[in-house]
């Protein structure tokens, strides 16, 4: 029942985001001055709070919130996150849980600690799912990742959409999680699309587009924009995007200094060039290869996870991890992503250990379908640094995904 009402929710807000990508989308990409991409954002929604949904479909209907506890009295700490029904009543995330509570007091809402855990490896899946589809991902948080599709789907807005439905459709139907998915010619374009339209959104703005899309939304959806730089903003009289796209860039870099006023003024106009970087994030390492033809025979399936196998024990001893999850991830033939994982009692950094749980879980994955296989990859997750490491700071560091 549960499911039945948010399909059809799902379905409805789809058509309604798929309307505004026709109206803005005549014509398509076009070349312009610098190269262009296709990125997609993708977000899952309401994601702790999701998760629990999951384990509980009964939560669904009533408000749930997640509570980041600081300990210090029963109700002290901040709310991580709640479900929609909860946010339609103004509890959000950063709400002081004394609030949430006085605020949903009598509407039988439910409180839950976070499990972070659990939700790390739902993540893992879901970037498993992502990598599945597309070559180089770049997890950007626990519940968000930045793919370029630029070469997968050359530049073809109606591929570009396809393959974010086919994405929407597997994150769904394996997981049981509904998600948002901005698409875009650059990072900043693609994320606050994925935020314009949610939950189970679909968002493309077409490159030409990307002024006009922004110059309308107010300054604080810029990645980099909070309160009190919007307060700062708004006593310039720089209220919206445009507003900002508009202004003088000597006047904003006086302000913000060279670094920051240089953003301002190019991610106002949808410029940005960072690059989608193809990492996983340091919880992860995988790979995925194309297998000669389409395959079920465990045989010569297991030749190619070998030569995984040795690959990312490889990248493993050289970084100085241990991993503690082995996940074998599959395209099948009518390329829906399958992924499997299986969790170690103990960190592990055995090649034999990668070998016979992706094998393991090979079989169980091809015992569940009758259909062929694709595409195959093997995913350490999990990861933590081998004793006596220390350079996983310098594996972890990330620059930052904005100027
Ligand atoms: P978000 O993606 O920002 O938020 P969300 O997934 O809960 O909701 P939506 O995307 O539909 O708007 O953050 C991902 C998770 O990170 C969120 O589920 C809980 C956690 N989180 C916090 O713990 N504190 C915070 O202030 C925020 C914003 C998120
Ligand atoms: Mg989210
Ligand atoms: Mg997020």
């Amino acid at each position: 029942m549960d499911q039945t009402v948010s399909d059809a929710c799902g379905l409805e807000r789809h058509i309604s985001s798929i309307s505004f990508w026709q109206a803005v989308s005549a014509g398509g990409f076009k070349s312009g001055e610098d190269p262009l991409r296709m990125i997609l954002h993708c977000d899952l929604d309401y994601f702790f709070a999701q998760c629990e949904e999951l384990s509980n479909p009964g939560l669904s209907t009533k408000p749930l919130v997640i509570c980041a506890y600081s300990g210090r009295t029963e109700d002290s700490g901040v709310v991580s996150t709640a479900n929609y029904v909860a946010r339609k009543l103004r509890v959000n995330s950063g709400l002081p849980i004394i609030q949430a509570k006085k605020i949903l007091e009598g509407s039988n809402a439910t409180y839950l600690p976070i499990d972070r855990p659990r939700y790390e490896s739902i993540s893992d899946r879901v970037m498993a799912i992502f990598s599945a589809h597309v070559g180089i991902v770049e997890k950007a948080s626990i519940d968000e990742a930045y793919l370029d599709i630029t070469e997968q789907v050359q530049l073809d807005l109606t591929e570009g959409r396809n393959l974010a439905q086919s994405l929407k459709r597997d994150i769904r139907r394996e997981e049981g999680l509904s998600c948002s998915i901005g698409l875009g010619a650059s990072k900043v374009v693609a994320k606050i699309a994925s935020g314009f339209v949610k939950p189970d959104g679909l968002t493309i703005v077409p490159s030409y587009q990307s002024a006009e899309f922004l110059s309308p939304l107010p300054v604080d959806k810029l990645p980099g924009i909070g309160k009190k730089t919007q307060e700062r903003l708004r006593g310039m009289h720089l209220e919206t995007i445009g507003d900002l796209a508009k202004s003088n860039i000597q006047y904003i870099t006086a302000a913000f200094g060279k670094k920051m006023g240089t953003y301002f003024h190019l991610a106002s106009r949808g410029m940005d060039k960072d690059p989608v970087r193809p990492r996983l994030g340091p919880e992860q390492l995988s790979r995925i290869v194309t297998l000669k033809e389409n395959s079920r025979d465990t045989d010569m399936i297991s030749l190619e996870l070998e030569d995984l196998a040795q690959d990312l024990h490889a990248k493993a001893l050289k970084h100085g991890l241990q991993f503690r999850s082995v996940g074998i991830i599959a395209v099948l033939e009518n390329l829906v992503a399958k992924t499997r994982t299986k969790t170690l009692d103990q960190p592990n950094s055995s090649i034999d250990i990668i070998r016979g749980s992706s094998t393991e879980l090979l079989r169980t994955l091809l015992e569940e379908t009758d259909l062929q296989i694709r595409r195959v990859g093997i995913q350490l997750s999990n990861l933590t640094p081998t004793t006596g490491q220390t350079f996983l700071a310098e594996f972890m560091e990330r620059p930052p995904s904005t100027p």
